[in-house]
C-alpha cells in the first residue's frame, strides 16, 4: 500500500484522464445552465490544477526539508469558482485549504505571481509578501485577504464584525476613513468540524441576532465540508440538519466537485450578501486528498477502501471530465495544461528556494509592533463643554470616551449594556443619546463576539472601543485579543493592523459587590501577549489622560490597547478621611500621556520608593501620608501607569537616589507584575537597593469583608516601611 497519497492522485490523474476513466457525476448542474463558458470553465480549472501541484510540491519539499508545514488544499479546489463570482475588494477570512479561491482571486490582480509567492510562503522565506516567513499562510493586502492563524473558527468572530461594520459605515455615510467598499460583503470560509466549535456558533449566534435586530449583514459563511475533522468523522448530514433551518441564515448547498454547482450556489450567495444584504450560509461539500496535514498518515484511522473513494471522486477529475466531454480540450490536452502547470510550478520553486530566511530575532519581531501609519485627521464634531466641578473616575472617563466620540468620527463604542444604560457603572452613560445607536451600541452577550466585532470593524478603519463588562469575563475570549488581534501585524508585516482600545473594568477592592468574579486581579495573561499596550489610571485625571492616550497610540500607531480600568476608584471620592475630596478632580484640560511615561510624585529626594499602579497607588498614596505626618518618613511614590510595555529606562531613572523600594502589587503574587519589576530591578540595578514587594495572596478573592485578608492594605504597606527602618 503506498503511502504517498500525493504520488497516487497526482498520477491518478494523469492515467484516469488519458484512459478517460472518468468519475460519474455527483450532481447535475452543468457549465451551459449555469452560464459558465469554455474560457473561463478552464480558467477554474487552471486554477484548480495550480493549486493541486502548489500541495504537490509543498509535499516533495517537506520530504526534503524544506518546506516546515504543509496543507494541502487538495479535493477543496471547487472554490476557485467561489472567488470567480465575487470580487477581489470582498473581503475574504479564509479557511487553510483555500489555495485554489487565493489562486482564482489573484488573477484579479495581474500584478501579482500567486505561485511564487506561495512558495515563498511554503518555504518560510522572508521575502513571502504576506507573512514573511513567519508562518505559511493564505492572505494578501491587495487581494483583501488577512492572514488567519491556525486556530479554527477563530476568525468567525472578526469576518462578524467586519460585515457589521460595512453596514454601520453605511449607516454613518462614514465612507472618508472606511477601507471597504459600500457595497461590499464578507467572505469567511471554515471546514465542516470547525462549525461545532463554541468560537463558531458563537458567531453564527451574532449573525442571526444581527439579522433579527438590524435585518441587514452582508456576509457569507462557506464551510468546506470533507465530512471528516483530522480523524474524526462528521456525522451525516450534520451541516445540512444543523444549518438549513436557522433563521436568518440563508442555506445553499452545493457539491464542490462541480464547478458550475459551486458557481451557481456562489452567485445565488453573492445576490443575497451583496444585493439582499442578507446572510448566507454557503455549504460545499466535496472530499479531502492528501490527507489532513503536515505527516498525518491517512491509514491509523482510515480504511483504504474510504481513502481511496474519496481519492476517485477527485474534483479535478471531474472538471476534466466536463471539459472533455463539453470538447473544449482533449484529453491529451488536459493533460498538457496539467504538465505545463507543474512545470511552472517547479521553476517557481527553485527560484523561492533561492530567497532569503528570517536571520535574526530583530527582523522577525520587526512587525509585532506595527510601523506608525498616522491617520488623517478627519473632521470631527466639537467637544462637548464639560463642568468644571470635582469629579471622579467614572465620570471623568465618561467625559473622556464623549469627547473621543466628537473629536474622532471613526471611534464606535460597544459592549454589553453599555448603551441605553450606559454601562454597569455609568461609564458610557448618555454617550449613544449623544452619538447615536450606529457609533455607542449594545452587543449580545458574549465576549468573543465583542472582540471579534472589535477586530472586524478595525480592519474596516474604524477604531473600535469595545468593552468587556468585568475582567473575570475577558478570560474565555482571550484568543481573540492573544490568537487574533495580536498576532495580525506580524503574520502580515503591518500590512493588516486592527488598532483598538479595549477597556476593561477591572482588579478588586470592591466594597459593595464582591467575589471573584467581579474583583478579578488575573491579568498576567495579557501581559505576555507580545505588543500589547496595557495601560491602568489610579485617578479621574490621569483616566481621562490615559484613555486620550491610548485612542492616539491606536489612531496613530495602529497598537493593539488594554486599558483597565480599576472598578474601585471609580466612585471614590475621598483618599485620606471621609470628606477630604481628595481623590476627586476637575475634568482634566486634555494632556495625552506618553506610552511609558511613569507618575513620579510625592517627596521625589527621598531614599524610599514606593511602585505602584491602579488600587495600590491609592493605598500606597494613603500610606505615604500616614508615614509623613505619623512618622516623619517621606517616600518617593511612582505610578507605573503603562503595565506593558514595561518602561525600565524611565523607571531605572526614577528610581536614581533611592535605596529602599517597595513594590504594591494588587495581582496575585505568582505572575504578577512584581515579579517583573524585581527581575528588572535586581538586572539593573548596581549597587541593588532594598527590595520588598507587597502583593495579594494566591488566591481567588472571597465575598464579603474577608477580602481584606487576601489584598494588600495601606497598613501593610505603613508596617512593612517601619519595619525596614528598625
Ligand atoms: C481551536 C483549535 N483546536 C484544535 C485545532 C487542531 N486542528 C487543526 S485542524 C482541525 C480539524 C478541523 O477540521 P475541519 O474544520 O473539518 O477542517 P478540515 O481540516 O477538514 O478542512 C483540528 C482539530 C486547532 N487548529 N484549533
Amino acid at each position: 500500500m503506498e503511502l504517498n497519497r500525493a504520488k497516487v492522485v497526482d498520477e491518478n490523474f494523469t492515467k484516469r484522464v488519458l484512459a478517460q476513466n472518468f468519475p460519474i457525476a455527483k450532481s447535475t448542474t452543468s457549465a451551459q445552465a449555469v452560464g459558465l463558458d469554455k474560457d473561463t470553465f478552464i480558467d477554474l480549472f487552471h486554477s484548480q490544477v495550480v493549486s493541486r501541484h502548489l500541495d504537490i510540491i509543498a509535499r516533495q519539499l517537506r520530504e526534503k526539508n524544506k518546506a516546515f508545514y504543509t496543507i494541502a488544499s487538495s479535493g477543496h479546489e471547487g472554490n476557485a469558482a467561489i472567488a470567480k463570482v465575487f470580487n477581489k475588494e470582498d473581503m475574504a477570512f479564509l479557511h487553510y485549504r483555500s489555495g485554489a479561491f487565493m489562486v482564482q482571486r489573484a488573477k484579479k490582480d495581474p500584478s501579482i505571481d500567486f505561485i511564487y509567492d506561495q512558495l515563498l510562503s511554503v518555504v518560510s522565506s522572508s521575502a513571502d509578501p504576506i507573512s514573511g516567513g513567519r508562518h505559511k499562510v493564505f492572505g494578501s493586502l491587495p487581494l483583501f485577504s488577512p492572514p488567519q492563524t491556525s486556530t479554527i473558527a477563530s476568525h468567525l468572530p472578526k469576518a462578524l464584525g467586519c460585515a457589521l461594520s460595512i453596514s454601520t459605515a453605511k449607516m454613518l455615510k462614514a465612507h472618508s476613513f472606511t477601507k471597504l467598499a459600500q457595497d461590499s460583503v464578507v467572505l469567511c470560509s471554515f471546514g465542516d468540524a470547525s462549525v461545532n466549535h463554541s468560537t463558531a456558533q458563537g458567531a453564527f449566534n451574532a449573525a442571526q441576532w444581527v439579522m433579527t435586530t438590524r435585518h441587514i449583514l452582508p456576509l457569507v459563511w462557506i464551510c468546506e465540508d470533507n465530512c471528516l475533522g483530522i480523524s474524526v468523522a462528521t456525522p451525516d448530514h450534520w451541516i445540512e440538519n444543523t444549518f438549513s433551518n436557522r433563521s436568518g441564515l440563508l442555506y445553499i448547498p452545493c457539491d464542490g466537485r462541480n464547478l458550475a454547482d459551486v458557481y451557481q450556489a456562489a452567485k445565488q450567495a453573492m445576490f443575497l450578501a451583496r444585493t439582499k444584504k442578507q446572510v448566507a450560509f454557503l455549504h460545499m461539500k466535496t472530499v479531502r486528498l492528501l490527507g489532513h496535514a503536515g505527516s498525518d498518515i491517512e491509514f491509523q484511522y482510515r480504511s483504504q477502501l474510504a481513502i481511496e473513494e474519496a481519492e476517485s471522486d477527485d474534483p479535478l477529475l471531474h472538471s476534466a471530465r466536463d471539459i472533455v466531454r463539453a470538447q473544449w480540450l482533449t484529453p491529451n490536452e488536459v493533460v498538457q495544461l496539467y504538465e505545463q502547470v507543474r512545470n511552472q510550478v517547479q521553476q517557481s520553486a527553485l527560484r523561492a528556494l533561492q530567497a532569503p530566511t528570517l536571520s535574526s530575532a530583530s527582523e522577525i519581531m520587526s512587525y509585532i509592533i506595527p510601523k506608525e501609519k498616522p491617520e488623517k485627521a478627519l473632521q470631527g464634531l466639537p467637544c462637548p463643554k464639560h463642568p468644571t466641578d470635582l469629579k471622579n473616575m467614572a465620570q471623568c472617563l465618561n467625559m473622556a470616551l464623549s469627547d473621543i466620540l466628537a473629536q474622532y468620527p471613526q471611534t464606535v463604542v460597544f459592549g454589553e449594556d453599555v448603551g441605553k444604560k450606559g454601562g454597569v457603572y455609568r461609564v458610557t452613560a448618555d454617550l449613544q443619546k449623544q452619538y447615536g445607536q450606529a457609533r455607542v451600541f449594545d452587543t449580545i452577550l458574549d465576549e468573543q463576539t465583542i472582540l471579534g466585532t472589535a477586530l472586524g470593524f478595525a480592519h474596516n478603519g474604524f477604531i473600535p472601543i469595545p468593552e468587556i463588562q468585568f475582567l473575570s469575563y475577558v478570560h474565555n475570549a482571550a484568543d481573540q485579543i492573544r490568537g487574533e488581534a495580536a498576532t495580525l501585524s506580524f503574520f502580515s508585516q503591518g500590512q493588516f493592523t486592527n488598532p483598538m482600545v479595549i477597556r476593561i473594568p477591572a482588579l478588586a477592592y470592591q466594597k459593595g459587590f464582591g467575589g471573584h468574579f467581579h474583583n478579578d486581579n488575573a491579568i498576567a495573561f495579557l501581559r505576555e501577549i507580545p505588543g500589547l499596550v496595557i495601560a491602568c489610571p489610579s485617578t479621574p485625571q490621569d483616566a481621562a489622560n490615559l484613555l486620550h492616550s491610548c485612542v492616539n497610540l491606536a489612531l496613530q500607531a495602529q497598537r493593539v490597547v488594554v486599558f483597565l480600568e480599576p472598578i474601585a476608584l471609580y466612585m471614590v471620592k475621598d483618599l485620606l478621611e471621609a470628606g477630604d475630596n481628595l481623590a476627586l478632580h476637575p475634568y482634566p484640560e486634555i494632556s495625552p500621556i506618553p506610552l511609558g511615561e511613569l507618575g513620579v510624585e510625592g517627596d521625589l529626594d527621598s531614599d524610599i520608593a514606593i511602585v505602584s499602579y491602579g488600587n495600590g497607588m491609592f493605598l500606597a498614596r494613603q500610606a505615604a501620608s500616614v508615614l509623613k505626618t505619623k512618622h516623619h518618613i517621606s517616600i518617593k511614590l511612582i505610578d507605573l501607569r503603562w503595565l506593558a510595555p514595561m518602561n525600565v529606562d524611565g523607571l531605572l531613572q526614577a528610581l536614581k537616589g533611592t535605596n529602599q523600594v517597595l513594590i504594591v502589587d494588587e495581582c496575585r503574587r505568582t505572575a504578577s507584575i512584581s515579579e517583573q519589576l524585581i527581575t528588572t530591578l535586581v538586572e539593573n540595578l548596581s549597587p541593588l537597593p532594598k527590595l520588598g514587594r507587597i502583593t495579594a495572596q494566591d488566591s481567588f478573592i472571597p465575598i464579603g469583608k474577608a477580602w481584606e485578608y487576601i489584598l494588600p492594605s495601606c497598613a501593610q504597606i505603613v508596617d512593612q516601611i517601619l519595619l525596614s527602618k528598625k
